[in-house]
């Protein structure tokens, strides 16, 4: 009796031990389900050998072993010895040394090829720097985790952005901006002495989609990162990223050479100012020979910039630049500036940056948000693309939700990555893409990158949601490779995340590919944006009037009158559009053939005016919403269906989280409608829900410790 107790106490922790609590995110590396496939991939790979020796080498061996020993639930030989069915991974020079050495080896990415030599098969992962080396084994565990067959290979795969860089708005006593996965995950207070095991996972992870830069800080910077002390510590993750290909960039605050370096200014022309940098970038490079540089957030939302002393943003980022210059850093320099006093925020970074064209270092990048505003669940892509040919943009997404239902909702962002990426500019005739701004072709830079502001926390899953680790996966495989669909994209995560079963994949799919609509449809349809609640920007709050600037109000960007709802940013507007190209300009100028989805992001129309379904806006408007909540509802469905196929710690979180998100998206429906009707003063189609509080009592609603804030 006390026998069989005991047993089953120790099956009952062996399964606490190996519960699926999403810490291990896509690299999960279980054993293939699938005993053919097994039985060939054991066949084809019976050992590894990895040439060189080296942290990153250690660090490709190290996964190799790992993966593939959990995969094929072997333990795989690693050997020194080149023999038949060896899976053998080096740069190029070492391969040459093997007589190995393969012509096609790309100038950046891998090679990966099956060859047989002397009746021996072998599958090679050849690259021309060992971080390339690390891609291409990631890539391998990729195919095995997702049943590819591997027997046969030649993949030649490339980079098309050089810059794939996480941006955290990391807080120095961990609170984390718009975080909503628990605090930082750096622990300042105990580095450089204590180096948590997450560190390298989250190493791990990165490469393994090719990320290859972090900024550690929040842009709202806080110069005491520049200190000594913290600089020791800054190295020591830079240690733990560096043999994982990772660059560490900090975000910089301009008046630093004030306040820990007691000068009287931060005037960039100023050569006390300049010489303060100059030492400080020295500083950090003894300590980090491959610092990657500076982002910096100037004269936005109430941080120190150039312009406090009658300088350009230019000044400020060619001051830094120079600094930098010697070591092979780079400044970051952002574009998300906006004026209380503009008509039309819509319309300042285009306005101050265009004139600054041409004025920028070679090493400066402008880091661009997709949209013109802030993130919002959509915008038309920001005019700034295809308006700077002599700089290189480089592309702000947002992982954090801070405006999709942040940590609660399932939104899956590829789809709105892809539809700026895809977005035509015109700025050099047809063809010419948002992407081929960002990737430098269009304009001939040697200079690319997209950074997206990271959603990672400390909570055991990384990124709060389980899903939003979908949009970290996402953020890399796209900046690596933007003509992925997000259906492949989003088919690769639920393998390598959940289960190679087709009709799982297929399922969390469909939920994953109808989820960024349905947050578009119950939060801001046909083209509503920043309707948020003010500060922390959690549920709806179309009536609110009473920010410390206009700019940040809801009323500012609906204008919603007893004639219609919309901003009208034609010419009979604020002209915004004069900021696209004209071919860009005639999809939006006109509001009768405007697409639905930007129709309020450019006209102010009449409640009654005639919509391409027929319907008028304002019914079109309440049938957006109930499609929304709808959505929501059919997510809810097909999760309930997998249930038989999920672990269930993974399925009840997102279960409960789902329950979440439908109440939010009725909540978002009924608050919205019910205050829009106050000008409409139409009815409520049949076809909707009627809403069970009043008007008031959404009003009355108060989040005043609402994460992220
Ligand atoms: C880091 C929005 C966010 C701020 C953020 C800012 C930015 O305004 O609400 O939290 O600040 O964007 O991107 O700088």
């Amino acid at each position: 009796m006390r026998k069989t107790l005991l047993l089953l106490l120790l099956s009952c922790l062996a399964h606490v031990l190996h519960a699926e609590d999403g810490y291990d995110l896509w690299l999960r590396y279980k054993r293939i389900d699938n005993n053919m496939l097994l039985t060939s991939y054991r066949k084809t790979i019976t050992a590894i050998q990895v040439a060189g020796q080296s942290p990153t080498m250690d660090a490709v061996k190290k996964e190799l072993e790992q993966g593939l020993n959990g995969l094929l639930d072997t333990h795989i030989t690693v050997t020194s010895k080149v023999a038949g069915n060896t899976l053998i991974a080096g740069t190029r020079e070492a391969l040459t040394a093997l007589k190995l050495q393969d012509n096609q080896t790309p100038a950046e990415g891998f090679l990966i090829t099956s060859k047989t030599i002397d009746n021996k098969h072998y599958t090679i992962i050849t690259a021309n720097t060992e971080t390339d080396v690390l891609y291409g084994a990631f890539h391998l565990l990729r195919l095995i985790q997702t049943h590819q067959s591997i027997e046969n290979l030649h993949i030649i795969s490339s980079p098309r952005v050089k810059l794939r860089l996480l941006n955290h708005w990391d807080n120095l006593n961990r609170y984390v901006e718009r975080g909503y996965a628990g605090i930082s995950i750096w622990n300042w207070h105990t580095l450089p002495d204590y180096i948590d095991d997450r560190y390298i996972d989250y190493a791990r992870a990165n490469a393994s989609v090719g990320i290859n830069g972090t900024v550690l800080n929040n842009v709202n910077a806080n110069a005491t990162i520049l200190t000594a002390p913290y600089l020791r510590k800054v190295a020591a993750l830079a240690n733990i990223l560096r043999p994982y290909g990772i660059k560490v960039y900090l975000s910089a605050r301009f008046s630093a050479p004030m306040e820990i370096g007691h000068l009287k200014t931060a005037d960039p022309l100023n050569d006390t100012v300049r010489q303060w940098w100059q030492a400080k970038v020295k500083e950090i490079y003894q300590l980090i020979p491959d610092f990657g540089g500076f982002l910096v957030k100037a004269n936005s939302e109430g941080q120190p910039g150039p312009q406090s002393y009658g300088r350009s943003h230019a000044d400020g980022a060619n001051m830094m630049a120079d600094a930098v210059a010697p070591f092979g850093g780079i400044v970051i320099w952002r574009a998300f500036v906006y004026d209380p006093q503009a008509n039309d925020r819509f319309k300042q970074a285009y306005a101050e940056f265009t004139p600054l064209d041409g004025k920028f270092n070679k090493n400066v990048l402008v880091q661009v948000k997709n949209g013109p505003i802030d993130f919002q669940p959509r915008e038309p892509f920001s005019p700034l693309f295809g308006a700077m040919p002599q700089t290189p943009l480089m592309m702000e997404f947002q992982l954090t939700q801070e405006y999709l239902g942040q940590g609660t909702h399932l939104v899956y962002e590829a789809p709105l990555f892809k539809e700026v990426l895809d977005a035509d500019t015109h700025a050099k005739g047809p063809n010419s893409s948002v992407a081929k701004v960002i990737d430098g072709s269009l304009y001939e830079h040697t200079l690319s990158g997209i950074a997206a502001v990271s959603n990672i926390g400390n909570e055991r899953n990384w990124t709060g949601h389980l899903f939003g680790q979908a949009n970290w996966y996402a953020l890399g495989r796209l900046a690596w490779d933007y003509t992925l669909t997000s259906e492949q994209i989003a088919t690769e995560w639920i393998q390598q995340t959940f289960s190679n079963d087709p009709a799982v994949v297929t399922s969390i799919k469909q939920i994953m590919l109808t989820s960024r609509e349905a947050v578009v449809n119950y939060m801001t349809p046909l083209g509503l944006h920043h309707i948020m609640g003010n500060g922390h920007h959690y549920g709806p709050a179309p009536w609110s009037n009473n920010a410390p600037r206009p700019d940040w109000d809801p009323i500012y960007y609906h204008k919603a009158d007893a004639k219609g709802i919309g901003f009208d940013r034609t010419a009979s507007g604020t002209n915004a559009l004069q900021q696209y190209q004209p071919a860009v300009r005639q999809l939006y100028a006109d509001s009768n053939t405007c697409s639905d989805q930007y129709l309020l992001w450019f006209h102010h129309v009449s409640w009654q005016h005639k919509m391409h379904s027929g319907r008028t806006l304002w019914n079109e408007l309440c049938h957006k919403y109930q499609e929304g909540v709808d959505s929501v509802s059919a997510m809810q469905q097909r999760w309930e269906q997998l249930k038989p196929y999920i672990d269930p710690e993974r399925f009840h979180q997102v279960q409960m989280l789902l329950a979440i998100q439908h109440k939010d998206a009725i909540w978002w429906r009924n608050a919205c409608l019910l205050y829009f009707q106050t000008f409409s003063q139409m009815p409520f189609p049949a076809s909707y829900e009627k809403p069970d509080h009043t008007l008031e009592y959404y009003q009355q609603q108060h989040f005043p410790y609402a994460p992220g804030n």
